[in-house]
């Protein structure tokens, strides 16, 4: 799947940030401004992963030869973060070739005028020529987004980790400052935040889009500090116990979900990106407070049954974007735009994680339904494509093969059904793009004392 995804991209759109598969030719996203190449870094680990060594050296001269960060682009601080920076300190740790820490710390280096606002919460968007930030137009009151600026720490402390510049680390430990000195509305995060007056904007909260990862690095931030980062620890194991009291729900039929809250009323609707929490509950049951590591392992399991219903409720076996558990239905989409499946990776990745630290065999056999749906509905001549509604078996295809397809669902899968000394999780975390980073422990220092 990774050969024909990747030969694919490499024919028809080589150097462009993704492939649309069945026109045969490039696809650029605002995301990235006109910076080039999105597929080729976020791909780079899964390559080295799957000793696809040929293209992973072509992956790499292209990076030495044009990925180029020089240009007059306004980018997603988050997209470029958690894809191009990722991407390239996976690369680094995994090959141990100069060429990827040199361009992650250069891009980082491009991304820190995103924090000159009056708290230190960044811009959403930042021009990168210019160093001039703002929010997204359609974002409450003019805030920054908590998925956004909270899905940083664990790349930036990389970043500080390999430079020695220790402006890196600081800017992602002063986003914890202001959160820890806000009111949290019963414990929740709201989506929102102000950059400028430090005030939370509407009173939305989600584990899915807008939230998710922000959770997911508190978690990972404790994990890849070797368990010494106390304070990730807390404000993770504090807001699981929000987030339980307040937005998780069994459905009549009995199936748990996590509902979204928009001040103080449930929307009973579940996102694709919420099913990432399956996962992560599991990999967070070790260190959970009172005794709850198999309660946290069994919420863990629950979410990945709800996702495998949202999955086999549906004709093509693959899940839709959001379902809802109201009107009499349950982890099915009943709203027309809520139909469609883009390549995400969060089901697969909740698989991975409950088989790695359950090894119940059921986990394979759902990621093995998955591949089989893959390669019926989304495999097309020119690589893999979206779908726009996973409840009609006449296809129809979106024409993107988005880059997370290649750096998450594909090595999701292929972890799926490896040894479990693959990327063993006591030595790495995964970004939320799927770009594993090594465990830093106190006495591994910086880059620079290394060299001294
Ligand atoms: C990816 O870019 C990341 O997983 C992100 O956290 C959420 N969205 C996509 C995949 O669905």
């Amino acid at each position: 799947m990774m050969k024909h995804a990747w030969d694919n991209y490499k024919r028809y759109a080589w150097g462009l940030n993704e492939l649309k598969p069945i026109s045969k030719q490039g696809h650029s996203s605002n995301l990235f401004g006109n910076i080039q190449g999105a597929t080729i870094v976020d791909a780079l680990d899964t390559l080295y992963i799957m000793e696809m060594k040929e293209e992973f050296k072509e992956a790499k001269e292209w990076v030495e030869k044009n990925l180029d960060f020089n240009v007059n682009a306004e980018i997603s601080v988050f997209e470029v973060n958690i894809r191009f920076v990722g991407g390239l300190l996976s690369a680094y740790y995994l090959s141990g070739e100069e060429i990827f820490r040199k361009k992650a710390v250069e891009l980082g280096e491009k991304l820190l005028p995103a924090f000159n606002t009056p708290t230190g919460i960044p811009w959403a968007l930042l021009n990168i020529k210019s160093g001039i930030g703002r929010n997204w137009p359609w974002a409450s009151g003019g805030s920054s987004i908590l998925a956004e600026f909270g899905t940083l720490h664990l790349e930036f402390i990389h970043l500080s980790h390999l430079s020695g510049n220790l402006l890196f680390a600081e800017k992602v430990m002063n986003i914890r400052k202001v959160l820890n000195r806000l009111d949290k509305p019963e414990g929740l995060y709201p989506n929102y935040l102000n950059p400028s007056s430090g005030q939370w904007g509407q009173h939305h909260v989600s584990i899915g889009g807008l939230g998710d990862s922000f959770y997911e690095y508190l978690l990972k931030a404790w994990l890849m500090s070797g368990k010494t980062d106390e304070e990730g620890r807390k404000m993770y194991y504090d807001a699981v116990q929000a987030i339980e009291t307040h937005l998780i729900r069994k459905s009549s039929g009995g199936l748990t979900y996590i509902a979204e809250w928009k001040g103080g009323l449930l929307e009973h609707k579940m996102g694709h990106l919420t099913c990432f929490a399956g996962g992560m509950f599991a990999l967070g049951a070790d260190g959970a407070p009172n005794d709850k590591t198999g309660h946290h392992i069994e919420l863990g399991a629950e979410i990945a049954r709800t996702c495998h219903e949202s999955y086999d409720r549906t004709s093509m076996k693959l899940g839709p974007e959001a379902f809802r558990f109201d009107g009499g239905v349950e982890a099915i989409a009943t709203r027309q735009n809520e139909k469609y499946y883009i390549l995400r990776p969060e089901v697969i990745e909740t698989y991975m994680y409950m088989w790695r630290l359950t090894h119940d065999p059921k986990y394979r056999q759902w990621g093995w339904e998955a591949v089989e749906a893959l390669e019926k509905y989304c495999r097309v001549d020119g690589g893999y494509s979206g779908i726009r509604d996973v409840y009609n078996n006449h296809q129809s295809h979106d024409d993107v093969q988005q880059s997370f397809f290649l750096s998450e669902t594909l090595k999701y899968l292929y972890l799926l059904f490896s040894e479990d000394d693959l990327l063993p999780f006591e030595h790495w975390v995964f970004n939320t793009e799927a770009h594993p980073l090594p465990v830093l422990h106190k006495d591994d220092g910086n880059k620079e004392e290394n060299q001294k």
